[in-house]
């Protein structure tokens, strides 16, 4: 009977080892007759991993080995007399040692995930997990955020060991309303094996900003004949916050005792609703507010009332008498009239002339005090008594008229002592 060298045989193989390679251990046994001896694999080699020289007893690996399917074999070898129908039969244990040929793997391709704007520096917000099938270092993962163009990795940490990603910052919905970045898996083999994943953060919006009114003041115009109701002018403020953008909210907080405007709440218009004393001030100042129900700012709205022109210069007597002593040169101050107009701006601007162009030879009016002054001497005994009309007119043509009546004089009296005998008599 055929005798093995040794009561069994033992090997370990790297499970990439090439194919057709020989393994190490030498499988001898001898025949007592000293005949030769035909070696085959018997037993434990169903799927055909091995091949046996059966003239030398080598054994060759010619199917591929994998670790993380199989980790041993148990082949059983049998030496056989070439002329007696005699053998022996040996155990040949055979360990696959792992090598690092299985990269780290995520149980996602791609994570989505979403955090609010709020949510404070340090707040964990995802935990990529990976599996590797090698053992040991070959499976030992760390991992890292591939720096990318979006700077990402300024946002977000992952724990190297355990896969948690925390803020290092808070996100800003209004700056950056998403990140993306890839995250890699790496293993402790030698050359190293890696895998990368996706991970897409959405950042929720919250009201973290103030709403601004697109002008820090508003100017309009209103006709002094506006009618109930009527358009005056429009408000917009925005907000950067895209969940306040249908929230603004526009309310008139000052200048506006008399409820003489009101504003549309949601579009900022602002209208004429109380006629009642409206006209009286050429200005109204409204301070405006437009809040998203946490933050408030504020505008001035200024409305200028454009004048109609309603109203006539008037003087306040229809006449006036005064006299003059003759033989002054001229220039002497006759008198200075009047006119007063309630409008506004030019329309309420008087000036003031005399039509008639044959007294304007004699008197002289200055359009815009209202001062009259004689252009020559006058004389008492060509002529007693001057009636001058004198016309007011406004920026817009409306007129009113005053009749001066001058007196002249005799120069031969004292004239405080003519106007006693005057009045005695
Ligand atoms: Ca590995
Ligand atoms: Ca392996
Ligand atoms: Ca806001
Ligand atoms: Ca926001």
């Amino acid at each position: 009977m055929p005798l093995f060298d040794k009561q069994f045989y033992t090997d370990s193989v790297l499970e990439n080892i090439e194919l057709h390679s020989p393994l190490s251990v030498s499988i001898q046994a001898e025949s007592p007759l000293g005949r030769k001896l035909i070696y085959s694999i018997v037993k434990g080699n169903d799927f055909e991993e091995f091949a046996l020289d059966f003239n030398t007893g080598v054994i060759y690996v010619v199917d591929e080995l994998d670790y993380e399917q199989k980790q041993q074999y148990e082949l059983t070898i049998r030496a056989t007399d070439g002329v007696f129908p005699v053998y022996a039969e040996v155990l040949v244990s055979i360990l696959v040692q792992d090598v690092n040929d299985c990269p780290p793997e995520f149980t996602q391709d791609a994570y989505n995930i979403s955090v609010s704007e709020a949510a404070p520096f340090g707040t964990s917000v995802l935990k990529v997990i990976s599996r590797d099938n090698d053992t040991g270092i070959n499976q030992n993962v760390r991992y890292e955020i591939q720096t990318d163009s979006s700077n990402s990795s300024e946002y977000f940490h992952i724990d190297p060991e355990d896969g948690s990603i925390y803020l290092k910052r808070s996100l800003d919905h209004e700056l950056h309303d998403s990140h993306h970045f890839t995250v890699v898996a790496i293993d402790g083999g030698v050359p190293s094996l890696s895998s990368t994943a996706h991970v897409w953060v959405t950042v929720l919006d919250m009201n973290d900003n103030p709403p601004k009114f697109e002008q820090p003041s508003y100017t309009c115009f209103l006709s002094e004949h506006a009618q109930r109701g009527q358009f005056v002018t429009l408000v917009t403020a925005s907000d950067p916050d895209y969940v306040d953008h249908e929230r603004l909210v526009y309310t008139i907080v000052g200048g506006n005792e008399q409820q003489t405007f009101s504003i549309d709440h949601t579009t900022g218009i602002i209208s004429l609703i109380n006629m009642q004393n409206f006209a009286e001030r050429s200005t109204s100042l409204l301070n405006v507010s437009v809040t998203d129900g946490v933050y408030t700012s504020f505008t001035r709205v200024k409305i200028e009332i454009l004048p109609a022109n309603r109203n006539n210069p008037v003087f306040p007597q229809p006449q006036i008498e005064v006299k003059v002593v003759e033989n002054q040169p001229h220039g002497t101050f006759v008198t200075q009239v009047t006119a007063h107009d309630k409008d506004f701006l030019s329309y309420g601007d008087v000036r003031y002339s005399i039509p008639s162009e044959l007294l304007r030879e004699t008197f002289e009016i200055d359009k815009r005090t209202g001062v009259i002054v004689t252009k020559k001497k006058l004389d008492c005994e060509a002529q007693k008594l001057y009636e001058i009309p004198v016309m007011a007119t406004d920026g817009g043509g409306r007129s009113g008229f005053i009749i001066v009546r001058v007196k002249v004089a005799d120069e031969n009296d004292n004239p405080p002592k003519f106007l006693l005998r005057e009045y005695k008599a």
